[in-house]
């Protein structure tokens, strides 16, 4: 721990973001390093295109979108902080909470399923209409099913998941919908564990 603390001094903010996001002086000095690996340009902020040389965002189906929710408040760049607090959605919950931890973390139940909801819902309007579930799911099953399949497939998760019967799924909707799928372990990247 003592060697590591020297090498915190150069990332700006280290302290608050620990205590925000919850990450480890550990987690965040390897953050920094992949920050700083992507960051060709060295010039302390990350461009879409950065983010295109994650190979394996690039091999994710919807990999595009997920680069997306990085500049979801319409900027062209993230910095080091801005990063962090998006993957710290996808830090595993914690099995024990520290002191001082933040409330409603990142990696919250909640928040992991509202960051997961934001990639359906493109236009942003609260709601995941039956034309987004269909963009998102034809991204994920490509050319392996056919357009008749992936319409049925679409049906039979709006007629699931939609309680109120208005044709969309809404976020409460989308919760319940997912009470019996474990997100965390589906929204934990690996090496953040
Ligand atoms: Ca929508
Ligand atoms: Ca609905």
């Amino acid at each position: 721990m003592g060697s590591s603390s020297s090498n915190m001094n150069h990332i700006p903010d280290a302290e608050e973001l620990m205590q925000e996001t919850g990450f480890s002086s550990a987690h965040l000095l390897r953050l920094y390093e992949r920050f700083e690996f992507l960051d060709r340009e060295k010039r302390g902020e990350l461009s879409p295109d950065d983010f295109e040389a994650v190979g394996r965002l690039a091999l994710n189906p919807i990999g595009g979108r997920i680069i997306g929710a990085f500049f979801s408040q319409g900027q062209e760049t993230v910095d080091f902080a801005s990063f962090v607090r998006i993957l710290a959605h996808f830090r595993p919950a914690d099995t024990n909470r520290r002191d001082g931890a933040p409330q409603d973390p990142a990696n919250s139940q909640t928040r992991k399923l509202k960051f997961a909801f934001q990639l359906y819902d493109q236009d942003g309007d609260g709601m995941i209409s039956r034309v987004e579930l269909l963009q998102v799911l034809r991204a994920m099953m490509g050319i392996q099913v056919t357009e008749e399949q992936l319409q049925s497939i679409a049906e039979r998760a709006i007629q699931e998941a939609d309680l109120d019967r208005d044709d969309a799924i809404s976020f409460d909707e989308f919760k319940k919908s997912l009470e019996k799928v474990n997100i965390d372990h589906k929204m934990s990247i690996r090496f953040l564990r």
